[in-house]
């Protein structure tokens, strides 16, 4: 079924309740995002969006993009948001990629494609004055795609991963019965809507319920204190809580009227657990997810919440630990996190090959995540298989950037790795082997901009006369990593 079907009978139920509240902006009831869809419906229909066509959507995060997002579903359209940080050729490739019928974005753009604008103020040429269109939700099978998420690749190039009606449905009821949804709950909601944490996670346990949300435009850790006090659920990476703690005003008061603190995205350190539990009285519950299968564990909201854990396997999803060929392992060993269960995406956009490489046979999906898992079903996330830095809950993929630094004239090879750093968990540095004069911070910065979203870009530049490399010639990341440990936290 179209998940939109489930969406709009808790919308029209909740009529004139608070839907989205904009701090400093517009409220919205239900009553009004439903309008609101349908107008957007009726803008897609103008922009000759059909079933199945990917709408490219670059927009800030304001309640028409919302509206954008849940009319695309509705319409039958396969909605494929990307990071606002994204620059021009990186916006070339997923419009290569996912050959959108329409582009949606902040700003003007050049392009062969039609490109409507959804400016910040949720204005622009995208609404076309178009009168709302009031035809039902097209109708969807449980396996048709509601969403491409794009998600870095190992190779360097992002793969779109396929989500259908019945991943974020399914995923969607599991998560309200696992928190313990309630209709009394507030969400507040300061995550970007271009990831899955953001835009499934957190909009669709408010929405299936028809709650409200408190919708901050972006993270801002005073704006965030000023508004807990109304809210009851707050979701966010780890660099949200570690934020929140630095501030001497945020104590057990700031608190009062909240049930739930969930941390997901990154890995949540025992420290900042730790601290949390001190300074509030909550214990942070953590959950583990990603793109391709929205979320797969969480720690229980009834029972003990162990710090450095993920939780066990959420209803309906099966989790193992396995060694290389899939087979799973004794509790207590480390090995590949491997699931299966209908949270599970369809696959990779267009690339077949891949998406059979991340499968088993008996259809487990290998996450390049390393895990253990204790006898009780609990998992630890202990390390990843793929190359991948997560910083401040962004992914980004150390072959990317290195095959950009390659392309310096100076340089001679690159090996990108991320290091400990206070504020955003890990953050990026480049380690370059140059020729003639030495490349520096600002150079790599010069080189960079206007080809590389700004949060992918090294934090630090080191040079080196040569790589560290094992006996097949392979770069030894671990070593780098070991060697620049205390690079930016001595
Ligand atoms: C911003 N910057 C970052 C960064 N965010 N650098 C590295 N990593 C990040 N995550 C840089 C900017 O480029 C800029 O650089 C400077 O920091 C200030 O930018 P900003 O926009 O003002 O930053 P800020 O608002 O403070 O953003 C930090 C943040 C944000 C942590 C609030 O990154 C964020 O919202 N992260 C959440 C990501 C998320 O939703 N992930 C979910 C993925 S889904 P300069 O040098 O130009 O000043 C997923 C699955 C799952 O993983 O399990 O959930
Ligand atoms: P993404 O591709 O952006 O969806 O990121 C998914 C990845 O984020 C996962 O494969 C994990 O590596 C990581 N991740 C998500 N949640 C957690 C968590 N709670 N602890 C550690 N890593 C996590």
């Amino acid at each position: 079924m179209n998940i939109y079907v489930r969406f709009e009978t808790a919308f029209r139920r909740a009529g004139d309740a608070a839907a989205l509240l904009c701090p400093g902006g517009e409220d919205w009831t239900y009553a009004r995002l439903v309008a609101e869809v349908d107008r957007a419906v009726g803008a897609l229909a103008e922009w000759g969006v059909g079933i199945g066509d990917r709408v490219l959507v670059q927009a800030e995060k304001t309640p028409e993009a919302v509206a954008l997002y849940l009319a695309c579903v509705k319409s039958g359209a396969v909605y494929v948001p990307i990071n606002t940080a994204y620059t021009k050729p990186e916006v070339e490739y997923f419009i290569a990629d996912c050959e959108p019928s329409l582009f949606v974005a902040g700003g003007s753009f050049d392009s062969d494609l039609p490109v409507a604008i959804l400016d910040s103020q949720g204005s622009g040429s995208f609404w076309r004055g178009t009168a709302p269109a009031s035809t039902p939700a097209a109708d969807r099978a449980d396996d048709d795609l509601a969403a491409i998420i794009y998600t870095s690749g190992t190779t360097g190039r992002s793969k779109g991963a396929m989500l259908t009606h019945a991943n974020l449905l399914s995923n969607a009821e599991t998560l309200c019965v696992a928190w313990g949804w309630r209709d009394d709950d507030v969400l507040l909601h300061a995550l970007p809507i271009f990831h899955v944490h953001g835009l499934f996670v957190a909009l669709h346990c408010a929405f299936m319920n028809a709650t409200p949300v408190i919708f901050l435009p972006r993270f801002d850790v005073a704006a965030l204190i000023g508004e807990l006090p109304g809210a009851t659920v707050l979701m966010g990476v780890p660099t949200f809580y570690t934020r929140l703690l630095e501030e001497g005003t945020f104590d057990a008061g700031s608190c009062a009227n909240m049930r739930l603190f969930i941390s997901g995205s990154a890995p949540l350190t025992e420290q900042t657990f730790a601290a949390f539990e001190q300074r509030t009285g909550f214990r942070i519950l953590e959950r583990y997810g990603m793109s391709e299968t929205l979320m797969n564990t969480s720690n229980p909201l009834g029972g003990e919440r162990v710090a450095g854990t993920v939780g066990f396997a959420l209803t309906g999803i099966a989790v193992r630990v396995a060694d290389d060929e899939g087979n799973e392992l004794p509790p207590g060993e480390v090995g590949n996190i491997e699931l299966r269960g209908p949270n599970v995406f369809k696959g990779y956009w267009r690339q077949p090959e891949k998406t059979a490489a991340e499968f088993r046979d008996d259809g487990f999906f290998v996450t390049g995540d390393m895990g253990i898992m204790d006898g009780q079903g609990r998992l630890a996330i202990v390390g990843r298989t793929k190359d991948l830095v997560i910083s401040g809950g962004y992914n980004i993929y150390p072959k990317e950037v290195e095959a950009l630094l390659d392309g310096m004239p100076e340089v001679v090879e690159s090996a990108v790795i991320g290091v400990p750093h206070a504020d955003f968990g890990e953050a990026v540095v480049a380690v370059l082997v140059v020729r003639g004069n030495v490349v520096d911070q600002t150079r790599v910065d010069a080189y960079l901009a206007g080809k590389l979203a700004r949060y992918k870009q090294p934090k630090r530049v080191v040079c080196v006369d040569d790589l560290p490399r094992n006996a097949m010639g392979k770069v030894q990341k671990n070593v780098l990593r070991e060697t620049y440990a205390d690079l930016l936290e001595p």
